[in-house]
Order: structure tokens, then sequence, then C-alpha cells
């Protein structure tokens, strides 16, 4: 099988004027992301995603890979990373160059998928999960004054059963916060916080610490994502499990994120630390050293496709029959046409359980009548 054609495909989509959306660093008003559509020789079509706005991404791919890419068979997906990423030397490892070889890499094993009538977990080594436990991502800050708990009752009423809420406001704001999300979920459900690397590690201890009393399932990103001595700081002086790895791009950066920052859980963004098949290596660097994957989603169905094809065939080490550990797996709950719009049958995260798509490939077909309707080039 070879590829006869890229097709790059910007989409954004706007929040109505008012209903600005974020995190403690602030808060926007465009979902953007880019899609990309690999043509082959044999009639199958694979679908990829960057996680990066449309200009940056098409810069990119066409700096890098246009000219190489078609021509390439699908099949060598496991030398995409190298070719790509080393010859460009001095670009290799930003999120520029790594979201464009995730798009590419994960629209190769959508093809590879289709071609061997196989889901991709399968062509990953098997499944270790049939379902994931979905969770919501959810309380975010918001430029209206809204309710805090309207977005944790509208998970429990949707069957989520673990949640992920934003803080990093301030200790006062986040005890508040948490204290909500706590009241409404109940004590059995999983509550997950999220900084957004907005403190200093004595800040994120200060309220690692206020809010202990309310069973913190992991912290992430309590200091920004550079700041190695600062998880270091903050491991030292919380006891609370650290999660980190949206802003961090290829499986060097994250064999750091956990042998000097000391994680102990990563989550790669499918869409943006390489694709599949760095996913993959990270999982084999995170498993060896006993450190828990949950990947990362917070971009189209196409990455959310990916991210739920990894998360199932991931390896469970050191669970093996006994698994205390649910395959966590982040869905967001704010509104994005890009998540809930683009596939025939949209994944379907109520219920508390994600089913893994069994069709070929990602498992997906991406309406294209809605990709061109937030088509944006
Ligand atoms: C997040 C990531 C990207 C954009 C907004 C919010 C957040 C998450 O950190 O974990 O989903
Ligand atoms: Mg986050």
């Amino acid at each position: 099988m070879q590829i006869t054609d890229i097709e790059v495909i910007p989409l954004s989509y706007r929040l109505p004027e008012g209903c600005g959306l974020g995190d403690a660093r602030g808060f926007g008003y465009d979902r953007e992301t880019t899609l990309i559509r690999l043509d082959t020789d044999a009639g199958h079509i694979g679908w990829g995603e960057a996680f990066v706005p449309g200009r940056l991404a098409r810069a990119t791919i066409e700096s890098f890979f246009a000219d190489e890419i078609v021509g390439f068979d699908p099949h060598d997906v496991e030398s995409l990373a190298d070719r790509f990423t080393t010859d460009p030397y001095h670009f290799g490892r930003g999120i520029a160059v790594q979201s464009a070889l995730s798009a590419v890499d994960i629209a190769c094993w959508d093809l590879i998928g289709k071609d061997l009538d196989h889901p991709v977990y399968r062509l990953l080594g098997g499944v270790e999960r049939e379902e994931l436990r979905p969770y919501a991502s959810t309380m975010y800050f918001t430029e209206q004054d809204r309710s805090l708990a309207e977005p944790i009752e509208r998970a429990v009423s949707e069957g989520f059963t673990a949640a992920k809420i934003k803080i990093g406001g301030g200790t006062e704001s986040d005890v508040k916060r948490v204290r909500v999300a706590r009241e409404v979920l109940g004590d059995d459900a999983l509550l997950m916080v999220d900084m957004n690397g907005n403190y200093r590690p004595a800040q994120a201890a200060r309220t690692a610490n206020a809010i202990a009393e309310y069973d913190i399932a992991w912290i992430e990103e309590p200091v920004p994502p550079e700041n190695e001595s600062g998880y270091q700081e903050v491991k030292r002086r919380v006891d609370v499990p650290i999660a980190a790895g949206e802003a961090h791009y290829g499986r060097f950066a994250f064999k750091r994120l956990i042998d000097d920052y000391g994680v102990d859980i990563v989550q790669p963004n499918l869409a943006r630390c390489g694709g599949l098949t760095e996913a993959r290596r990270i999982g084999t660097i995170a498993t060896t050293e006993n450190v828990r994957i949950c990947p990362h989603v917070w971009n189209s169905a196409v990455g959310l496709a990916a991210a739920v094809q990894f998360a199932a065939s991931t390896s469970e080490y050191p669970h093996t029959r006994n698994r205390p550990e649910p395959r966590l797996l982040e869905f967001d709950r704010s509104e994005n046409p890009l998540r809930s719009e683009l596939l025939e049958d949209p994944l379907d995260p109520t219920g508390g359980v994600l089913k893994v798509p069994q069709k070929p490939g990602l498992g997906i077909d991406v309406d294209e009548v809605a990709v061109e309707r937030y088509r944006d080039d």
C-alpha cells in the first residue's frame, strides 16, 4: 500500500461571545486543531490529528513531510519518527514537528488497521481492557460567573464516576472548588485536580495539603512544564500522585519526566506526543519504571479515538489479574463540536464506561460533512 495524497485540514470553532473557558492561567474562545487525511493506492483513507492550529501544522507538514510522505508505505510507520524528526535535526523534538508527526503516524495506523481489517489496539499488541473508564474533565474557569456545582452535577447525571477539575487560582479558591466537587461526587468517585502549572512549588504544596482531606487521586501540572526542580520539590512536600505530560513531546521528554521530574503518572496527548508509535515507546518506558499512563485528551474526535485505541492496549504492569486501578481516559465535557460532531457514531462516555471501538483502524467513521462545517482554511 502506498500513500498517494496528503490533505491538511485546519478546524476551528469559536465559543459564543462572553463564554470564554479555560484554566487557572486564563481562558479563551477558540477550539482549534488540524486533521490530516491520507489517501492510498489501496483505496483506504487514513485520518490523523495534529493538536495545534492549522497554520502551524500546515507550515510544518509542508516543510518536513509533504514531499516525502507521498509514496510512503504506512506499514513502515516505525521508521517515521526517526526519518522525520532526526532529519530536521534542530527542529525535531518540539511541538511543531511532534504534532505533525503525530498526525501522520495516527493516519498511518488507521490505514494499517483498515488494510489488515483489525482495530489499532490489536495491532499494538492486543487488548488489556475491552472497556475504559472515562473521567469528566470539567469545572473549568469560565468567563461567566457560573455555578461550581453544575458541571459536576451534570457529570454525575451522565454516569461519570471520576472527574478532574481546574484549580490553581489560589488556595482559598482551590479548597472551595474541591469541596464542592467532592460533595457532589460523593466519597466513592475519583477526584483529580489540575493546577495547569500556575503555581510555584510552595503554593502547590500549600494547596495540596489544604485539600488532602478530600482524597485527591492525582495533582496535575502543579508547576510549569519546564520547572524540573519545582516538580522535584513538590514531590518532596506532597504525597498525592503527581501527573504531567500534556506539554511534553516525544519519548525523550517523557523519560526525563519520569527519571528527573519524578512524576507518578504520564499523560501523553496522542496528537502531540508523536502519535501511536511514540506513545507505545513512552508506554514501555513508563511501565519499565512502574509509572502509570493516562492519556491527555482535549482535542478532536480523531485524537480521542487514537487515545482510546492506545489506552486499551497499554500494559497494566504491575497489575495482573487483580486490577485495582481503572484505565482512566480524559473526556472533556466543555462545548467542542470538533469532539462531539466529527464522527458518524460519536464516542459515548455516559454511563461511566467507554467501549473500545472494534472496527478496523481507529474504529471510527469521520463525518466529512461535519469536517467541512468546521474547516478553517
Ligand atoms: C487542558 C489542556 C489543554 C487545553 C485546556 C485545558 C487541561 C487538561 O490541562 O488537562 O485537559
Ligand atoms: Mg491538564
